[in-house]
């Protein structure tokens, strides 16, 4: 095979002391910890549309990337030759997984079936590419963004048509995905919103965007697909308004239109931010109920108020996202995917080393202290001790539901005052925290 990267090998675990820059320092994917590997936790997954289509334009400026395999055509060949340089990539790094939106992979045509049969032309070379290497799909979706079509957008469009493509679409995009043993299928709300109230009828929409993703749980039982279906909430961007615009609104939405049992979250950390909550929030939200499913790796910048999708790197981040994975039971199905992409400024193809070899030890090291702060046990036993009130006495009681107002006012009258309250030892905890960072 012809290969793109030819400066650069594979990239290995040199340890904490390496200052080779292509080079994990804390990603060692066969350590033990916690009783699974380093693999088995993080799920990696590099992404497509960011890692190798994105051409790193900004509101004011055309792409800069420098992509020398890139003929820069819209062409099936090229995106052929696009898959075998991605999956060259992929497997240099060491990331067991990738994801993809349909028209990332190929190029739309003039029609809907000239489109399928571009995209029916690159799974094939996917799928020898997946098998010559062992990287798996984590997930597949469809675009329904940014195709002209869906300026009103897809199953939330006022045009009837246009859900009707949007439906055909993912029926391909599904397809596609089942083929390629994908281990799931994201639904990100696209353009699933709103720019003005003033002509939207928030009702309807929202019906309609419930019967699309019946309509979608329906065809993936028909086709015996077996990947787990995610709903990824996001605030805004493209729109003012995205329907999915937490965790919670996308909580209150499945619950609403009996979908909960069909679909887990696929949480982005910058899309917590911009929805004014924190990733450890969004986490607990969706693991408190029992849909915690993915996660997409990036963050925001403190200055820029937009989704500006950047590498994490931060290793407070990371440990508050292990954390609390590991307390809802680690990833099944779902991964730490690379939802990211390197800046306008960092144009050149090993810039997209450093960055996910940055992004990979940053969770790394988030997965080894999470372990240990989880094995020192203070944490745990201070949140547990700071309920023990609830284990007995008129807390169980309360709790088991065999409790009433009666019962509380004699009790409160017994005791005259409340006299039990003690501190949350806020700082404490945030120091013990940074004993382990
Ligand atoms: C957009 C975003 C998407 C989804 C997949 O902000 O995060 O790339 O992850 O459509
Ligand atoms: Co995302």
């Amino acid at each position: 095979m012809k290969t793109v990267f030819k400066n650069i090998s594979k990239i290995k675990y040199e340890g904490p002391k390496s200052r080779n820059p292509l080079a994990f320092k804390h990603y060692n994917p066969a350590e033990v910890v916690e009783g699974k590997t380093m693999s088995e936790h993080l799920r990696f997954s590099v992404v497509y549309w960011h890692t190798f289509r994105n051409a790193l334009s900004d509101p004011f400026g055309v792409g800069t990337a420098v992509r020398p395999w890139d003929d820069g055509s819209n062409s099936v060949a090229n995106a052929e030759n696009r898959a075998r340089v991605a999956f060259e990539f992929i497997e240099k790094l060491g990331a067991p997984f990738y994801a993809f939106h349909d028209r990332d992979i190929a190029p739309e045509g003039q029609t809907l079936s000239e489109t399928n049969k571009n995209l029916d032309a690159v799974v094939k070379v996917l799928k020898t590419e997946q098998q010559r290497t062992g990287i798996k799909l984590l997930w597949g979706t469809a675009n329904l963004f940014s195709n002209p079509r869906f300026v009103h957008g897809a199953s939330t469009s006022c045009n009837a048509d246009v859900f009707a493509f949007a439906g055909a679409q993912v029926k391909k995009a599904l397809e596609v995905t089942h083929e390629l043993g994908g281990a799931g299928y994201v639904f990100w709300g696209g353009r699933e919103g709103y720019s003005t109230l003033w002509n939207t009828n928030m009702k309807r929409e929202l019906e309609h965007l419930a019967k699309f993703l019946h309509m979608a749980v329906d065809y993936k039982k028909k086709i015996g697909f077996k990947g787990q279906f995610y709903i990824e909430p996001k605030p805004k961007e493209p729109t003012k308004h995205q329907y999915d615009s937490d965790a919670a609104a996308c909580l209150n939405f499945l619950r609403e239109y009996d979908l909960m049992g069909h679909l887990k979250l696929n949480i982005e950390t910058n899309h917590a931010t911009l929805a004014g909550h924190s990733m450890q929030h969004e986490l607990e939200v969706a693991g408190s109920a029992g849909a915690l499913g993915s996660v997409d790796a990036n963050t925001g910048d403190e200055l820029i108020g937009w989704d500006t999708d950047q590498f994490p790197t931060s290793i407070y981040l990371t440990t508050q996202i292990m954390l609390t994975v590991l307390k809802y039971g680690g990833f099944t199905t779902g991964g730490l995917n690379f939802d990211a992409k390197v800046r306008r400024e960092s144009f050149e193809p090993v810039d997209l080393f450093h960055a996910h070899v940055g992004g990979m030890d940053a969770f790394a090291r988030g997965l080894k202290i999470a372990a240990a702060i989880r094995k020192d046990g203070r944490l745990a036993e201070f949140v547990k001790q700071r309920y023990a009130s609830w284990d007995s006495g008129i807390g169980a009681k309360i709790e088991s539901g065999k409790s009433n107002f009666t019962e509380l006012e004699a009790h409160m009258l017994k005791q005259g005052e409340v006299t039990t309250n003690v501190s949350g030892r806020q700082e404490f905890l945030e120091n013990l925290i940074n004993e382990f960072i």
